[in-house]
């Protein structure tokens, strides 16, 4: 079992992050080779600030580590410290089509708020499809709202392997099943994502204790009061008690039976301490990390040539399948 995934720099980290990929991430580095990479490429498909995405690439690795994950066991790295993503995302970009990446749900959302448009927004698709197949991925951990995106993935997988003979694994999605879509505290239709406009949809993973509590607390809610596990009729509360299950390892069973004849205003001082004490001990993790930027360097550096030896490899056999000459 060989397990791909990442993150883009986009923003700050936010629960949705952790519970729908980075927790899995943890769990999965004693099962499978895991290779987790910071995807900044893709965070260029919309502007990005130069010096707050250097930032924000860093911060995302440091708290890959926070969470969890032990550099001695994956390969934690940065996706452009690997030049082959890009050159594998043109060549799977002329195999896939106009119409499939037109008909990405993300890309419509995303397009839709914009004025203009980048070549790269379009061909997102292409260059995740690319991350996962260097590394001959089998598995990769995702949240729900990258289920089409590997769809797509599998479908060039397999289109590459009919075309220019058997490349690669035609990868599966890991995607669990509580919190695989954590939704916009302020808007239970939306998910919660790092470059929302409003701060108080999400709650980041580095808020303070006090950011946390003030997030929950104007979170919105539904009509009618009880609290019932009920995503069709009660979509905000739902999101909360589903927040909650995950942060306290409790049951939506459990917390629908406890929260019996209480009000809103219990279950969100009791969901806002739950995921005050989640964050703090990844925060403290992630302090120490920060000041010692050196050991972070190191561990991109080691977990870009592992990558990189992965993908050469790879690259050597696409190359010569998709008839390429050799340079000597
Ligand atoms: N709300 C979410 N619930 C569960 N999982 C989520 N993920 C993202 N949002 C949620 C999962 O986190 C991983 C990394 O996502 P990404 O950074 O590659 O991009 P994204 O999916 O587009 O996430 P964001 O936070 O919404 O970023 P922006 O706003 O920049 O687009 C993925 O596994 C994703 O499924």
């Amino acid at each position: 079992m060989r397990v791909l995934s990442g993150i883009q720099p986009s923003g700050h980290l936010h629960l949705g992050n952790y519970l729908g990929a980075l927790r899995q991430f943890v769990d999965l580095q004693d099962r499978a080779q895991c290779l987790f990479c910071v995807v900044d490429l893709h965070a260029l498909t919309v502007r990005q600030d130069p010096a707050a995405l250097r930032q924000s690439t860093l911060e995302v690795a440091s708290l890959y580590l926070a969470a969890g994950i032990d550099p001695q066991r994956a390969a934690i790295f940065v996706q452009s410290h690997v030049p082959e993503h890009a050159e594998l995302g043109w060549l799977l970009g002329c195999l896939c089509t106009f119409g499939e990446l037109q008909r990405m749900t993300q890309f419509k959302d995303k397009a839709g708020e914009r004025e203009s448009v980048s070549l790269g927004l379009f061909a997102y698709p292409a260059l995740m499809a690319a991350d996962i197949l260097l590394y001959r991925a089998s598995h990769v951990p995702v949240g729900d709202d990258q289920r089409q995106h590997l769809e797509l993935t599998r479908d060039l997988a397999a289109r590459f392997n009919a075309r220019h003979g058997e490349t690669f694994p035609v990868p599966a999605a890991l995607i669990g099943a509580v919190g695989a879509r954590v939704m916009s505290l302020q808007n239970p239709h939306e998910k919660m994502s790092k470059s929302s406009p409003d701060p108080r949809s999400r709650v980041e993973l580095l808020d303070t204790p006090d950011q946390v509590r003030a997030k929950i607390r104007v979170a919105v809610t539904d009509s009618e009061r009880e609290i019932r596990h009920d995503p069709e009729h009660k979509p905000a509360v739902s999101n909360l008690l589903e927040i909650l299950a995950l942060a306290s390892s409790q049951s939506l069973a459990e917390l629908q039976e406890h929260y019996v004849g209480l009000g809103y205003g219990r279950l969100k001082q009791d969901l806002a301490e739950a995921v005050v004490a989640l964050l703090e001990p990844l925060q403290a993790r992630q302090r120490e990390l920060s000041a010692a930027p050196d050991h972070l360097r190191a561990v991109l550096g080691q977990g870009a040539e592992l990558a990189h030896a992965l993908a050469e490899d790879t690259m050597r056999d696409v190359r010569t399948a998709m008839g390429l000459l050799t340079a000597r």
